[in-house]
C-alpha cells in the first residue's frame, strides 16, 4: 500500500515553491497516479518500447526517474541480459527511495541510480532514453541543449520517450481540457482546495509546451521521425527516433 498524498489539504499559510523533498517522495505514487491521466498507460508502452527499441550491450535512461516507475517497467522488460540502466534525479529523498525500491525486486540487469542534475550527466551507447514528467522541470533554455545531448548519445535506430504535461494556445480548448483534468483530481478525491494549493506551488516550476513546441524542438535537436503516440486531456507523450542505418 502507498501513503496517501493529503500533503495539501489543510491551508498552507505560505505557499512557496514546489520542490521533491522528504514529504512529496513519500507519497509519490499516490500522488502521480491520482494527478496525471494516463499515467499507467505510459508505464506500460515504456515496457512495450523497451522490448522493441533495445539494442544489445546498450544503455537505458530514466531521466528524472523519481522512485524507479520507468526504470523497473525498462528493466523487466528489456530482452538482453547485457543491457545496464542508468536512472537520474536531482531530488537526494527521491534517489534513496528509488534505491530501495529497487532492490526490493529481484533482477540480474545491472541498474545504477545516480543523485544528479540532467543536465550536466553523460548520455553515452543508448538504445533508449525516458523523460518521463521531467523536461516540463528544466529551465526553459535548457530544454534544447538537453535533447541535444540526448539525440548526441542515442545509438542509431534509438528511441525518446518524452511524456509531458501540454499547455495549448486556443482558450476555449484549453479552458475544456483544463477543466476536465480538474475534474479528473476531483474523480480521484482531491478537493478544491488541495488542488488550488498544488496549482500554486507548481506555477514558477513546471512550465508546460504545445505539442508544437515539443515536435520543433525535437526536430531542432536532430531528430527527423518523431510524433505524438499517446494523449489524455493535457498529458500525454511523444516518441522520437534517432534515423538507423536502414531508416
Ligand atoms: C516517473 N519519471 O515516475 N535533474 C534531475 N532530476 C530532476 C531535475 C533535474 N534537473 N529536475 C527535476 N527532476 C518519473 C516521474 S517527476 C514528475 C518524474 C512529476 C526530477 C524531480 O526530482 C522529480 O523526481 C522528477 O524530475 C519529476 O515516471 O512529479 O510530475
Amino acid at each position: 500500500m502507498h501513503n496517501k498524498d493529503q500533503l495539501f489539504a489543510a491551508p498552507i499559510a505560505q505557499l512557496g515553491d514546489f520542490c521533491f523533498d522528504e514529504q512529496v517522495a513519500d507519497v509519490f505514487p499516490d500522488m502521480i497516479q491520482r494527478s496525471v491521466p494516463g499515467y499507467s498507460n505510459i508505464l506500460s508502452a515504456i515496457g512495450m518500447m523497451t522490448e522493441r527499441f533495445a539494442q544489445p550491450g546498450s544503455r537505458l535512461y530514466d531521466l528524472g526517474c523519481s522512485l524507479g516507475a520507468a526504470t523497473l517497467m525498462m528493466r523487466r522488460h528489456v530482452p538482453y541480459q547485457d543491457c545496464s540502466i542508468v536512472g537520474i534525479d536531482n531530488s537526494p529523498a527521491m534517489v534513496e527511495r528509488c534505491r530501495s525500491h529497487l532492490n526490493a525486486f529481484k533482477s540480474t540487469i545491472p541498474v545504477e541510480i545516480h543523485e544528479g542534475d540532467i543536465c550536466d550527466v553523460a548520455i553515452e551507447n543508448a538504445s533508449v532514453v525516458v523523460l518521463n514528467f521531467t523536461l516540463q522541470f528544466i529551465a526553459p533554455e535548457q530544454r534544447l541543449p538537453l535533447l541535444q545531448r540526448i539525440y548526441q548519445g542515442l545509438l542509431p535506430g534509438g528511441l525518446l520517450i518524452l511524456s509531458e504535461k501540454f499547455k495549448f494556445e486556443d482558450e476555449p480548448v484549453s479552458d475544456l481540457i483544463i477543466d476536465l483534468h480538474l475534474d479528473f483530481k476531483r474523480a480521484n478525491g482531491y478537493s478544491e482546495l488541495e488542488i488550488s494549493q498544488k496549482r500554486t506551488l507548481l506555477e514558477n516550476v513546471l512550465r508546460a509546451d504545445t505539442v508544437a513546441t515539443h515536435k520543433s524542438r525535437l526536430a531542432a535537436a536532430g531528430f527527423v521521425h518523431s510524433d505524438l503516440w499517446f494523449q489524455c486531456f493535457n498529458f500525454g507523450s511523444l516518441v522520437a527516433i534517432k534515423q538507423g542505418a536502414s531508416a
